[in-house]
């Protein structure tokens, strides 16, 4: 029965008459949630579905998290130390055999990825920033018994060497071609992210122990870096693969506002410093120009900057309304961005996380569905997002 034949019938009129605003407000929340079911107008967020798990705390300064085969986890810790939760149980000792880092401002231990076939192979991959000239960002791969590490190499040393120990990107993933896909900032040097003879403002494609894939975009032209995929990336922090597609998506620091999610083709161009939507941190005005033929626009950018930096497509079934959405750490933003895609359209955008008030620093799918999040801080936590 509708309520426009309800009203029609004389027995139950002083009923609706009484309750007439009750029954308005009730027509209007299901109307709501039959038309609006992903909640843009109601204001209802995916957080009330949630369950927050706290895994392991007093990590310092946590920075990169990868899965093993078996489900335990390897994170990072910035100042320079590779911890391993077992079963779920953060080992209180480090594993042995991480190299010495540079530990200043953003650069440190940072990144850490698993082979693909690591079961048949053993190896992981680490990045951090490397003592020389300054401190450049170096790739690192080792073999991993399970206690320690062994055939300890860097494997690629980029040439972006600077003393200030900022905009260091290093973040690292295998792509569907198994290849790494590794980021390296800008070093406070914009010029750089434009000048192919350098790594710096880039993102490289790399083989499995550190060399030139053949089919990179740049092999074979003179005074190009040939590890060179893209480039005008200003301090990327964010890298992940679409395991359904292939899709690379990068998420990048913008100066004062400008932040930014790109999808990345080979050899394109994402801009920085010719276009940006953000300003110098002083107020100062970089480029008036947004878009500029043959450079690239990002899919969604953030002014006021949120700070992205771990990013994960979620791929599982324990959030089936979240499957193909990417998920975001924001470090000034203080929480977790859930960011809707249809296609390579940005159409709907969440934060989650909120009421934790943490710098979110990394963000991974779990082999068991759920998202699994590290905040920057120097007692860090490795925290379980769940359905409640
Ligand atoms: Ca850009």
């Amino acid at each position: 029965m509708s309520l426009l034949d309800a009203q029609t019938e004389p027995g139950p009129k002083s009923f609706l008459r009484r309750y007439r605003v009750l029954l308005v407000v009730l027509g209007l929340t299901v109307a709501i949630a039959l038309l609006d079911p992903f909640g843009f107008m109601s204001g209802r967020t995916e957080e009330a579905r949630i369950r927050i798990v706290r895994v392991a705390a007093g990590l310092e300064y946590p920075w990169g998290l990868a899965f093993l085969p078996n489900g335990d986890m390897l994170v990072t810790e910035r100042p320079g130390r590779l911890r391993i939760i077992r079963g779920g149980k953060l080992d209180e000792s480090w594993i042995p055999g991480v190299p010495q880092v540079v530990e200043k401002e953003q650069a440190g231990l940072m990144d850490v990825a698993i082979h693909p076939r690591f079961a048949e192979n053993g190896f992981i991959y680490l990045t951090y920033s490397k003592q020389g000239r300054g401190d450049t960002p170096a790739l690192l791969r080792a073999r991993f018994d399970g206690n320690r590490l062994t055939d300890v190499h860097d494997i690629f040393i980029a040439d972006a060497w600077s003393d200030s120990g900022g905009n260091t990107g290093s973040r690292i993933v295998f792509g569907n071609d198994g290849m790494i896909y590794m980021s390296v900032g800008d070093r406070h040097v914009p010029r750089l992210a434009q000048d192919l003879t350098n790594h710096a403002g880039k993102i490289l494609r790399l083989r499995d122990d550190g060399t030139v894939p053949d089919d990179n975009p740049f092999v074979g032209q003179s005074n190009v870096r040939p590890e060179i995929f893209t480039y005008g990336n200003r301090n990327p922090q964010g890298l992940t693969v679409d395991p359904r597609t292939g899709g690379l998506f990068e998420n990048e620091h913008g100066p004062r506002g400008g932040d930014e999610i790109n999808f990345l083709q080979a050899g394109r161009n994402y801009g920085w410093p010719v276009i940006t939507y953000g300003i110098n941190y002083n107020g100062s005005i970089i480029t008036n120009e947004r878009e500029r033929p043959g450079m690239e626009q990002p899919l969604v950018y953030w002014v006021p900057s949120i700070g992205p930096s771990g990013m994960a497509i979620y791929t599982g079934d324990r959030f089936p309304q979240w499957k193909g959405n990417l998920f975001v750490g924001a470090l000034a933003g203080t929480h977790l961005r859930r960011v809707v895609l249809d296609g390579l359209r940005v159409i709907h955008e969440e934060r989650l996380l909120r009421e934790l008030n943490q710098r979110i620093r990394d963000v991974r799918q779990g082999p068991d569905g759920c998202l699994y999040v590290l905040n920057d801080s120097s007692y860090g936590e490795v925290l379980r997002i769940e359905p409640r």
